[in-house]
């Protein structure tokens, strides 16, 4: 089937992340291609380690992790599997970034990642899902067995067809190595169409290594989770997750996200648009015309 490649993705040089994205449904963009500076990633490090720090009550620094001992109570809201089985904590998210600082903001409409989302998504269907940081620290656990491998599209019914659901960028903001507890996954398995196949699934993953400042790109039906991170210190990244407009949204962006905050970004427009601020679904009141009586 022919692929169709837009002119941004050609204006921004990304034919050959485009072929990769086809070929093993996932692609690491450098900055030399997505052009965010590096001061920017050293600036998100400190925002994201004291707002962990605001969180949590101890200290986080890169070397050590947190300070604290720390673990997850048992009635605790939204506590994962994983968690469940494994009470000493190994990371957590700070979720709703978007929303926290303008630098977070402008990662969101990256003018490279956006066209990547675009190029599997749709140029005009593509959306924010959600804009979360999953800080993360020495564990030999992680996520098991399993590395956790899942689709971010498991929740649509199949068959999947080619256009992907949802699709994600995961920028790190530390360098990715295997034994530092790297992104984990199966080349060409979004060609498949469905769930992973355990233990199949493990036995087939990679590392994803790359170094500060690149930004993995990936399809939604991309078999993916995460190797323990087995080594002393800390592993940060920031997930600005994209989705179909006809998919729901984790974060309620468009009900609640602070319309002056959307001003205060590099591309006000875009951002509204992928925020889905105009959108005309959900509508809360009679949206369609209704005719009139013409003679009265
Ligand atoms: O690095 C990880 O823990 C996996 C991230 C992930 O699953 C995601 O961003 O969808
Ligand atoms: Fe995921």
């Amino acid at each position: 089937m022919a692929v169709t490649i837009s002119e941004e993705v050609k204006q921004l040089g990304l034919e050959t992340h485009v072929l990769e994205l086809e070929v093993d449904g996932l692609t690491v963009v450098p900055p030399s291609v997505h052009g965010v500076a590096m001061d920017v990633f050293d600036e998100m490090v400190e925002l994201l380690l004291a707002r962990s720090e605001q969180m949590i009550g101890c200290r986080f620094t890169l070397d050590r992790g947190p300070h604290g001992n720390l673990e997850f109570s048992p009635n605790a809201a939204g506590l994962s599997a994983v968690d469940k089985d494994n009470r000493k904590p190994g990371q957590f998210l700070i979720q709703q970034l978007a929303r926290h600082h303008r630098l977070f903001r402008d990662l969101a409409v990256n003018p490279a990642a956006v066209a990547l989302m675009r190029h599997m998504i749709g140029d005009d269907a593509t959306r924010f899902s959600s804009h979360n940081s999953f800080v993360k620290w020495q564990d030999d656990f992680g996520y098991g067995p399993t590395l956790g491998l899942h689709c971010d599209q498991t929740q649509m019914p199949r068959p999947w067809g080619r256009a992907a659901l949802t699709a994600n960028t995961n920028w790190c903001l530390t360098d990715y190595t295997r034994e530092g507890g790297s992104f984990a996954y199966v080349p060409g398995s979004h060609r498949l169409g469905h769930r992973p196949e355990q233990p199949r699934a493990a036995s087939r993953a990679v590392p994803v290594e790359c170094a500060k400042g690149s930004v993995i790109v990936f399809h939604g039906a991309t078999w993916h989770g995460a190797f323990p991170r087995l080594i002393p210190g800390m592993r940060l990244s920031i997930a600005n997750y994209y989705r179909h407009h006809m998919v729901m949204s984790q974060e309620d962006i468009r009900g609640t996200f602070p319309r002056e905050l959307a001003d205060d970004c590099d591309d006000p427009a875009l951002f509204k648009q992928l925020a889905g601020f105009n959108d005309r679904f959900p509508y809360a009141e009679q949206s369609q015309a209704v005719p009139v009586l013409a003679d009265a």
